[in-house]
């Protein structure tokens, strides 16, 4: 065990926040948990839930300490909105590490309607402002690590592998010698929760090269799965599985569509390629990240958090063959290639150490298992995606019929 950081997890009552918040705590850190629980409250206004009974943060918290002796503190604090709060809190802890897990992060959510849109950029630009203007204000000097996005790339399908953030440029200068700059990878980003993750990047590079913040922005692909070995400990320790149409993301959804007796919303003909990650692997790469601040270079560390990529068709597949489910290949509410290919360098992890968990490892059963236990809790109308992405879907997408079935 290194030297124990005081480490703020913003986002820490999320599926990605709250077993990474239990893995630091057990590795010895003192976490506080920052949240203003508005997940929460957006299952409750979308009338969805968890698959699993995600218990309230006090219950989570007891239990916790129940099963370690560990205390993890949890302040309730809108970060996009309330500044002072921030400032305060992080004045008080002075913390090492800053964890940003606290955005909107469903891509169907920002794209259904004005009032999403607006409250998805004002939510995720502001909180993530709020927090590195807040820390440069009170001269503090934590190690900033965020989550970002494989999306920021697009999906352009060039056959170029994509590499961590940066590409090299050799621009042809006056007197004919190559000039080489490393840029900002360009972004292209398919949603408005995309396009904020690209945001974010401008905001990283300001600050880390003004105020030299250290800065590791994570590009993590889709993550799948729902228990780690702390969250296992006790019923009260559960993860989150959202499996609606909004954010509920595609593994997941499928394995739990398949657990109900649902046909696997396949969305046109499933080729689209996309990065993925298990969510015991995401608190793996925290760790490592939290461990590994870069230097105070003025240059943002962007590493490329996922460990393997796969079509949608082909996960179909994958679930449809292990347990029978039927195929249905549903008209696609969003405006995406149909069909692209990928490759994505994830050499930094793999450097420091990470053994990934992959899908042919069985860990799909548990998933399975997990949405078997909880499958009567599952609401069936909030199944089918009906965020759609343009005028023109919504007036003919309402809600996506199938087409063709397997
Ligand atoms: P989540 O919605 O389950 O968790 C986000 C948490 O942040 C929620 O508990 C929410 O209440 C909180 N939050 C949101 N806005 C806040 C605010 N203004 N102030 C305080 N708290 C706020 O999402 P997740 O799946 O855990 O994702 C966490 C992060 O990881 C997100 O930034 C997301 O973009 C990124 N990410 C997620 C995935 C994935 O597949 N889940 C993949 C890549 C990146
Ligand atoms: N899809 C289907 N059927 C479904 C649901 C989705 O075919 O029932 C398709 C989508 O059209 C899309 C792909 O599956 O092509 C992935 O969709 P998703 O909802 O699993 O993932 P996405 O919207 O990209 O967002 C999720 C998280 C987000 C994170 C992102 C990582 O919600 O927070 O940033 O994954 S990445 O995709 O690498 O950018």
């Amino acid at each position: 065990m290194t030297l124990a950081k005081s480490i703020i997890v913003v986002g820490g009552d999320g599926f990605c926040g709250w077993p990474t918040a239990l893995h630091l705590s057990q590795l010895g850190h003192n976490i506080t948990i920052v949240d203003n629980l508005s997940r929460r409250d957006i299952d409750a206004e979308m009338g969805a839930d968890s698959l699993t009974p995600i218990a309230s943060m006090a219950d989570r918290l007891a239990a916790w300490t129940e099963h370690t002796g560990r205390t993890i503190a949890f302040e309730n604090i809108d970060v996009a909105r309330d500044f002072d709060a921030v400032t305060g809190l992080l004045d008080t802890i002075k913390p090492d590490t800053i964890i940003h897990f606290g955005e909107q992060r469903a891509a169907p959510y920002s794209m259904k309607g004005v009032v999403q849109k607006r409250y998805t950029v004002d939510n995720n630009i502001s909180g993530t402002h709020n927090l590195l203007a807040a820390s440069v204000e009170l001269g503090l000097d934590p190690h900033f690590v965020h989550l970002g996005t494989m999306g920021v790339y697009g999906y352009d399908d060039d056959g170029l592998e994509i590499p961590e953030g940066y590409l090299p440029v050799y621009i042809p200068g006056d007197n004919k010698q190559i000039m080489k700059r490393d840029i900002l990878y360009p972004t292209n980003p398919g949603s408005v929760y995309h396009m904020t993750k690209s945001m974010d990047q401008l905001l990283f590079q300001f600050y880390a090269k003004n105020d030299r913040l250290r800065i590791t922005d994570l590009h993590q692909g889709i993550v799948w799965g729902t228990q780690t070995d702390k969250t296992r400990l006790d019923e009260r320790l559960i993860n989150r599985f959202d499996y609606d149409g909004d954010y509920g993301t595609v593994l997941n959804r499928f394995l739990m569509q398949a657990v109900v007796g649902h046909p696997l919303t396949v969305h046109g003909t499933g080729g689209q390629t996309r990065a993925f990650i298990h969510i015991q692997d995401t608190v793996k790469c925290l760790a490592l990240a939290v461990e590994n601040p870069p230097a105070q270079d003025g240059k943002v560390a962007i590493l490329n958090q996922m460990t393997e990529t796969h079509s949608v068709r082909a996960l179909a597949q994958l679930v449809a063959d292990v347990s029978g489910a039927v195929i249905a290949n549903v008209d696609n509410p969003r405006n995406e290639a149909a069909e692209n290919d990928l490759r994505v360098s994830n050499k930094t992890f793999l450097s420091l150490g990470l053994k990934p968990v992959t899908l042919a490892e069985g860990l799909i059963d548990e998933t399975q298992q997990i949405a078997a236990k909880y499958a009567d809790r599952c609401i069936r109308k909030m199944i089918p995606c009906v965020s759609t992405w343009t005028d023109k879907q919504r007036l003919g997408v309402v809600s996506p019929k199938v087409r063709k079935a397997a």
